[in-house]
């Protein structure tokens, strides 16, 4: 009788182990590597959110010379005043909202009012973006750009910006941690944890917040993995003081001056011309032209009006005034 022995029929325990032992650790740091993908692809899509608020919060405060206050935390979704600030003057407590030192509002993004669709109002784990805006700011009367009272620190409690605290707004998402985030229904997702350098962006006692660039999941007092966008004193600067524009408007808005001198004169650029050109003196607005010398033919002069003009001789066009109104205004 022939027996066979099974010492080649297949793997050993020992090597059976080694292969589970290779294999789970590939496959931990197969898993790592995808959570730690989806983990950025979250980071990116908030960031480009919080991107877009930016650009809707400049265009709300070119066109309102004013930023918008903060809309409700807690309002559920889906109600009526859902994502409208919850003031448009901003300047007393409203429920939902936060109101350190009285001169900080910190709610959620006004999406509504900002014309956002409103998954904007929110980070990529669902929780509301924290909108914190200088008061004073959210009205046209008060409202100078670059002139905000909020702080933005490192970790190790260093002001970011200088001057320090003077950001007109801040932009916070909580982060994989969603501690202080509140949800779709106004729930808070997770309390705000004590001790953390991310707890400075949800303890809503005061009007500073935190941007670090370390990141740790874990609870060590280091952790930070929130994403922050803020803005202070570029915001509005796209136009210089000093720079002068034509409006179209019986006043001035917000932020500009009215140049009298201006009303009923022809407006002409200073410096030299040319060797025979007018030269009027720089910000002078009482330069006497030189008379001028018009190339008339036929004793008589005409307009061209692309409306009724047909011949060098129709005077159809006469009855347009020859001259529009705009009130010239200086940036301050
Ligand atoms: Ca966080
Ligand atoms: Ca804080």
């Amino acid at each position: 009788m022939i027996f066979k022995t099974t010492k080649n029929a297949g793997f050993s325990l020992i090597e059976l182990s080694v292969v589970v032992i290779i294999g789970g650790l590939l496959l931990t740091a197969f898993a790592d590597a995808f959570l730690n993908t989806q983990r950025q692809a979250k980071i990116k899509t908030t960031q480009s959110r919080l991107e877009a608020v930016d650009e809707a919060l400049r265009n709300y405060s070119f066109v309102n010379s004013r930023l918008p206050c903060a809309a409700s935390l807690s309002q559920p979704n889906d109600t009526a005043t859902y994502g409208i600030e919850v003031s448009t003057t901003c300047n007393t407590a409203n429920a939902g909202t936060f109101r350190p030192g009285g001169t900080v509002r910190i709610g959620s993004v006004p999406t509504r009012s900002l014309n956002l669709p409103d998954s904007y109002g929110y980070d990529a784990w669902g929780g509301r973006l924290l909108y914190a805006v200088t008061e004073n700011l959210t009205n046209s009367a008060t409202y100078v750009a670059g002139t905000g009272t909020i702080g933005m620190i490192d970790s190790a409690g260093n002001s970011v910006i200088t001057p320090p605290n003077t950001l007109d707004y801040v932009l916070v998402s909580h982060g994989e941690d969603q501690e202080g985030a509140y949800n779709f229904s106004g729930i808070l997702k997770n309390p705000c944890a004590v001790g953390q350098n991310d707890t400075e962006n949800c303890n809503n006692t005061d009007a500073i917040f935190r941007n670090t660039f370390l990141v740790s999941t874990g609870t060590a007092a280091n952790n930070f993995d929130d994403v922050v966008s803020y803005k202070g004193s570029s915001l509005g600067n796209d136009v210089p003081s000093g720079a002068v524009m034509a409006f179209n408007l019986a006043t001035c808005p917000s932020g500009w001056v009215a140049i009298p001198n201006s009303a009923g004169r022809v407006v002409v650029g200073s410096g030299t011309l040319g060797a025979t050109g007018a030269r009027p003196t720089a910000g002078s607005s009482t330069y006497t032209m030189p008379p001028l010398t018009l190339g008339m033919t036929g004793g008589y002069e005409y307009l061209y009006g692309p409306a009724n003009y047909t011949t060098p001789n129709d005077f159809q066009h006469e009855a347009l005034p020859p001259y529009m109104a705009f009130l010239y205004c200086q940036k301050v």
